[in-house]
């Protein structure tokens, strides 16, 4: 497979090639949210100046040309997924919002008292919040696969913890802290095994790696369209035809809507059920470009790309005295993602990420939303994250390592 040709992509994202503090920009924050090419940013512009329109509504050319293409934009996302139609893919605002979706329209209905449901110790703020307030409304037990080797989900415990019978298993495919990269075929095989159903937040992979629902075999999948070159305020949530027919929405009117009386209504079709209130026709159009210019490249050779990139940043920060990295090593470079969290001693890593500012270089520093990971398991109250995607280059990953020495100076700190 061919290397990505990473100075042509840059070429296509403008913000690349504008400076920071007077130092030409590194952005190493892609697992927050990534950059734009000019594909997904000309593709709005068009949106709004050519076909903006409510969809489903007019019965003018303009706004069968939205719906038209809100559309094609769905029928791209199941493709990407290989999700067997467009029915399956609801659009919502992001991933939060869509586990959301499941927490509350599955699981209010099936959620009860003394029921369990399973996640691990490597999940975003994102997946487990909704989980544990259900579980608080409900009385039910929601319980956390412990990790081994503060990296990989411990299959004993997870397999221990399946033997309680959860109703919901929901993991996380890649960890935004620790990157790695969980086999979610086994645990979803497993899970299915024990009678529960599995949610998979696909925040992390789905941007960076092919990623198969149907090989897979999860019954939901939830990611965000700004973390994969779209634009904001799109999340993609998937689900199994016949249990997101079997649901009823949480979340109801207007276009979600077959018929209503002053006493009754029902729901529209897959996936409009789904969808209340005018959706994110923009951001949809948007997402739709951003699959096409991912699809180009090809999944697999930005998987490999970040692969290297990640293994040669974990060579380089550990060439490094006083430098901590989290999650898998070089040694299990393959079953993690481009992300790599680190910590410098005696250097607090918001002293760390302010010093990389003024390099000109973006990461991010903090708990990443992962709280009981971070404080619970890793022991620390903060840690520096750099997470790289298609547009990074080695070059960059040296000059983090060089802003390395300017923190230790700047922080006095001795070798
Ligand atoms: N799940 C994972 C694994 C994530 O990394 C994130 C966002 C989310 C869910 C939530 O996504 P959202 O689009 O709904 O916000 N992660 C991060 C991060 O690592 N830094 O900023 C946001």
């Amino acid at each position: 497979m061919a290397d990505l040709d990473v100075t042509d992509i840059r070429k296509d994202f403008p913000i690349l090639s504008t400076t920071n503090h007077g130092k030409p920009l590194v952005y190493l924050d892609s697992a927050a949210t990534s950059q734009k090419p000019l594909y997904v940013i000309n593709r709005v512009s068009e949106y709004y100046k050519t076909f903006n329109a409510n969809i489903h509504r007019g019965l003018y050319e303009l706004s069968m040309k939205s719906t038209e293409e809100y559309q094609r934009s769905k029928e791209l996302s199941a493709k990407l997924i290989n999700a067997e139609s467009y029915r399956d893919i609801i659009y919502c605002r992001n991933t939060t919002d869509a586990i959301n979706i499941v927490a509350l329209s599955w699981g209010e209905p099936n959620i009860g008292k003394g029921d369990r449901i399973l996640i691990t110790d490597m999940e975003h703020h994102s997946n487990i919040v909704p989980w544990l307030m259900l579980a608080k409304r409900k009385k039910a037990i929601l319980e956390h696969a412990r990790l081994k080797d503060k990296s990989f989900v411990d299959m004993d415990d997870f397999k221990e913890k399946l033997e309680h019978g959860p109703k919901m298993v929901a993991i996380t495919h890649a960890s935004n802290v620790l990157g790695t990269i969980n086999n979610a075929k086994e645990m979803a095989r497993l899970a299915h095994k024990a009678g529960a159903l599995v949610l998979i937040d696909a925040a992390q992979s789905v941007p960076h790696m092919p990623v198969d629902v149907k090989d897979i075999d999860c019954d939901f999948l939830a990611f965000s369209s700004h973390k994969m070159l779209g634009p904001a305020g799109v999340g993609v949530l998937y689900g199994k035809d016949q249990l997101l027919e079997s649901i009823t929405p949480a979340i109801v009117g207007s276009d979600m809507i077959r018929s209503v009386t002053f006493d009754s209504a029902d729901w529209n079709e897959l996936p409009w059920k789904f969808e209340s209130g005018t959706p994110n026709m923009e951001g949809g159009v948007g997402l739709a470009a951003a699959i096409e210019y991912l699809e180009r490249i090809g999944m697999r050779r930005i998987r490999e790309h970040e692969m290297k990139i990640a293994r040669y940043a974990l060579k380089r920060l550990e060439e490094v005295k006083g430098v901590k990295v989290y999650g898998p090593g070089v040694r299990d470079a393959d079953k993690r993602g481009g992300v790599v969290s680190f910590n410098i001693a005696g250097a607090h890593p918001h002293d760390v990420a302010t010093i990389f500012d003024s390099e000109g270089i973006a990461i991010r520093a903090g708990h990443h939303c992962a709280m009981p990971l971070v404080n619970q398991v890793l022991d620390e109250t903060s840690v520096a994250r750099m997470s790289f995607y298609l547009y990074n280059m080695e070059e960059e990953v040296d000059r983090a390592v060089d802003a390395i020495s300017k923190v230790r100076k700047v922080l006095r700190i001795k070798e």
